[in-house]
């Protein structure tokens, strides 16, 4: 950094009156990832901490009051700003049964992975109802009406991730309650998978949209896929095997801003250090295991087992040891940061 004498100082503060500032005293262009990100490596626990957190919200508040009750996992590196990590926002939501998580809109995009439950709760999406199990992985699309609701029994669980922290730095925020509590089914429940998830379409219905038409990816099929292919033997050193969710009309991305995969790693099963630029959020389906971060005295070890969550930040190399055989749900920004011309990966330490 330029030396600075008084009568630069003096210079320095003549031109903040300006509404410029010089270039030359910040460091605007880090060399690295790790002198620009804030966001830390976090674990969330699920069954010590968030659940009964949520539990206790739900004698505090209803869903309907709430309008949605979660609570947002708030990164310990970025103060308090609603996001996971930097591009990122996630929350654990809980809704009871009876209760309705009433029907609005907005641009952010979601997911939600189901994280636990028994009975029949139900997301309508777009005017397309559904229901919602254990390791379900289902989008809510931007701009597309959505209601929860609950006609099982006990409390039913699951992670949303939004895009809302790239939606923010863009500015086309847009959020819409809809008059009534139900949203209007236009569609019948299942029509959506009939129309495109038969690996089949309509044979003059073109699909435009930018998301996935399938909305709904159960668990049972994606979980038989990662069986199927175990006896393939095609470990990836640094993933296992690893598959992700698609649109099918395309191939590319379920979702336009967010990556999302399923993985598996066979008991003992220990990945090769990895980093990536993406951001990276991890929800264990079965298994335990732990997720070992950083290098040298920085390096942590998040011991991780069914519902927790796990954040890792963009660069931050990480390995995985399946301490039993370990099934692996994550989304990241990778889709965004491909469509940018941003993304990059580097396998061991190179
Ligand atoms: C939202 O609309 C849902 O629809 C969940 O279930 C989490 C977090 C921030 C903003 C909107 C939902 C959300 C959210």
């Amino acid at each position: 950094m330029a030396e600075n004498t008084a009568a630069r100082e003096a210079y320095y503060a003549k031109v903040a009156k300006l509404d410029v500032s010089p270039l030359w005293t910040t460091r605007l262009v880090p060399p690295r990832p790790e002198d620009q990100v804030r966001s830390v490596a976090h674990l969330w626990d699920f069954d010590d901490v968030i659940r009964p957190a949520l539990l206790e919200a739900g004698g505090l508040i209803t869903a309907q009051e709430a309008n949605r009750r979660v609570l947002s996992l708030e990164n310990p590196g970025l103060g308090g700003s609603h996001r996971v990590l930097e591009s990122l926002y996630a929350g654990v939501q809980m809704i009871l049964p009876g209760e309705c998580a009433p029907a609005h809109k907005h641009s952010p995009a979601a997911l939600r992975f189901i994280l636990e439950g028994q009975g029949d709760a139900w997301t309508a999406v777009a005017g397309e109802k559904s229901v919602m199990r254990p390791g379900d992985f289902i989008i809510t699309p931007s701009d597309a009406w959505h209601d929860h609701g609950h006609d099982g029994e006990g409390p039913y669980f699951w992670l949303d991730g939004l895009d809302i922290p790239m939606v923010a730095t863009f500015g086309p925020m847009f959020f819409d309650h809809y008059p009534a509590d139900r949203a209007p089914q236009s569609r019948p429940s299942g029509d959506s998978m009939a129309r495109f998830g038969a690996n089949m379409r309509p044979v003059n219905e073109r699909w435009t949209r930018l998301e996935s038409p399938i909305f709904s990816y159960p668990y049972e099929r994606s979980r038989a896929a990662l069986e199927k292919l175990r006896t393939a033997q095609e470990w990836d050193p640094f993933a296992g095997l690893k598959l992700t969710y698609i649109d099918p009309t395309t191939g590319g991305s379920a979702m336009p801003t967010i990556s999302t995969f399923l993985q598996l790693l066979p008991k003992g099963f220990e990945t090769k250090t990895y980093r990536t630029t993406e951001n990276t959020i991890f929800s264990p389906v079965e298994g335990r295991g732990r997720l070992i971060v950083g290098e040298g005295d920085k390096q942590r070890t998040f011991a991780f087992k069914p519902r927790d969550v796990v954040a890792v930040p963009c660069w931050v190399p990480h390995r995985i040891i399946a301490d039993e055989e370990t099934v692996l749900f994550s989304f990241s920004d990778r889709i965004a940061q491909e469509k940018l011309g941003l993304w990059r990966e580097m396998r061991g330490n190179a």
